[in-house]
């Protein structure tokens, strides 16, 4: 576990009590921080009962409090947290906030943080797999993984590779990252800012703004152009020209058996240029970029029957996400829908030639329903289990059932792990013979 002698004696409110509220509960306990904390769910509560004093932030005076700690999860926009909290003059911070200020009490050590809409977890993991093959103690979490709280603190040397959505970096006020990296930036999780673009990119561009001059920052060159206050000649390198300068032949990717397409080459740079930064060999991450094993959830080959393939790219949660798994694949079955991002089919449209039929679900299922019918077979399911049940029986041989959902899953599931956990058990269950 990760905690900071400076919590001792200090009053927080914890309001989530999942997976980071919990290690961000149990951090702050083990430091001797006074802890009142709360989940709007009874199930979740329980475990801290007689530990920490349960009751609702919101409905607590705050006055003499140091910090209000809000899960990811929590809607800050819309959430009465946020106001409540500012009339005691209390921040409003996420578990990475604590992370950062525990920093200083850690063996000497690196954070790489990785922000972006799409690419993230793949950045994150593969960058983490290429330090670790090359022998550096290192860990990832944030968005991905175990929360970092939870996690043991890495011997000196170590680095901590961070994924960190919108969510997190809103809820962070001093993480200084050794290297900072913003892959892309397309319209994604706009609920939360109010519909505002803009507002968006403005709070991925923090994970920059909050960098010590001389620490280093990634990104493509039309996105920092596009960050408002952050001048382009900041970013010590241009996402565009990594591979380029540093040696690596466009034909390579072809040795890297799970980073294929366009999207993967980009990810691939970033963690090219995050570990050249670090100080790695080329030849160290080439052998990483050549053994990482992919992630679950991210086309993910989840088993074949009678010669039909399914694939659980369930992490896919806005059209731009799910575009490449259209793209890589023939004759789809596709499951799509969902909670969702935009209206219509983005840029998965581009690929309505690879898609044989479509099987829709959730609260966008009419939607898409209707956005797909000129381009093909189109089935109404509104569930998963009716969508790979009637996929099961439609698809051919040679042919691939896709769940890429396009959208977040939070109407049906309680995040796109859930979701894809559940398809992975649908096909396991299906009658027919593993053929392959
Ligand atoms: N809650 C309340 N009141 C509210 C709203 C929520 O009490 O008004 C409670 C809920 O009952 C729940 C908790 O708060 O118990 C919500 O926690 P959470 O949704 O933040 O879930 P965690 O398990 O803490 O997971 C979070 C991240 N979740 C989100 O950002 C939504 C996880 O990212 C992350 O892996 C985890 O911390 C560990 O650090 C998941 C995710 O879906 C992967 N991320 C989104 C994405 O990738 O698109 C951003």
């Amino acid at each position: 576990m990760i905690t900071s002698p400076a919590w001792r004696g200090r009053k927080y409110a914890v309001l989530g009590l999942a997976r980071s509220g919990r290690a961000t509960a149990n951090a702050l306990l083990a430091a001797g921080a006074d802890v009142t904390a709360w989940d709007e769910r009874e199930e979740t509560r329980v475990a801290f009962a007689g530990r920490v004093t349960l009751a609702d932030p919101v409905e607590t005076d705050l006055t003499g409090f140091d910090g209000v700690v809000v899960s990811p999860g929590v809607p800050l926009n819309r959430h009465p947290i946020k106001p409540h909290a500012d009339k005691y003059g209390v921040p409003v911070i996420g578990d990475i906030e604590l992370f950062a200020q525990a920093r200083g009490g850690l063996p000497p050590h690196k954070v790489v943080g990785i922000t972006g809409t799409n690419g993230k977890s793949t950045t994150t993991a593969l960058t983490h797999h290429i330090l670790k093959t090359a022998g550096v103690p290192t860990t990832m979490g944030g968005n991905i993984g175990l929360p970092i709280l939870e996690q043991q603190p890495l011997p000196e040397g170590g680095v901590y590779v961070l994924e960190l959505s919108s969510y997190q970096v809103d809820l962070t006020y001093s993480l200084d990252c050794d290297v900072a990296v913003l892959l892309n930036i397309t319209p994604d999780h706009l609920d939360r800012y109010d519909g505002d673009f803009d507002a968006y990119a403005a709070s991925k561009s923090r994970l920059f703004a909050m960098q010590m001059r001389g620490h280093n920052s990634i990104a493509r060159f039309a996105d920092a152009r596009s960050l408002g206050h952050f001048a382009e000649g900041s970013i010590a390198s241009i996402l565009e020209d990594v591979l380029a300068n540093r040696g690596i032949e466009p034909g390579e990717q072809s040795d890297w058996p799970s980073l294929q397409g366009p999207h993967n080459r980009e990810n691939a740079a970033a963690a090219i240029e995050a570990c050249d930064i670090l100080g790695l060999q080329v030849s160290q991450i080439r052998e990483g970029l050549r053994t990482f094993p992919g992630l679950p959830h991210r086309m993910e080959r989840v088993g074949e029957r009678g010669g039909v393939l399914y694939v659980n790219d369930s992490k896919a949660t806005n059209t731009a996400a799910a575009a490449p798994a259209l793209a890589a694949f023939d004759r789809i079955h596709w499951i799509v829908g969902g909670q969702a991002k935009e209206p219509g089919l983005g840029e998965c449209e581009q690929y309505m030639g690879h898609v044989t039929a479509a099987y829709t679900i959730g609260e966008a299922g009419e939607d898409f329903a209707e956005a797909l019918t000129p381009h093909c077979a189109v089935s109404r399911c509104g569930t998963l289990d009716k969508a790979v049940e009637l996929a099961s029986q439609v698809a051919r041989a040679g042919e691939t059932v896709l769940l890429s959902p396009a959208c977040a899953s939070f109407d049906q599931f309680r995040d796109f792990e859930d979701r894809g956990e559940t398809f992975r058990i649908l096909v396991n269950s299906l009658d027919r013979d593993l053929t392959a």
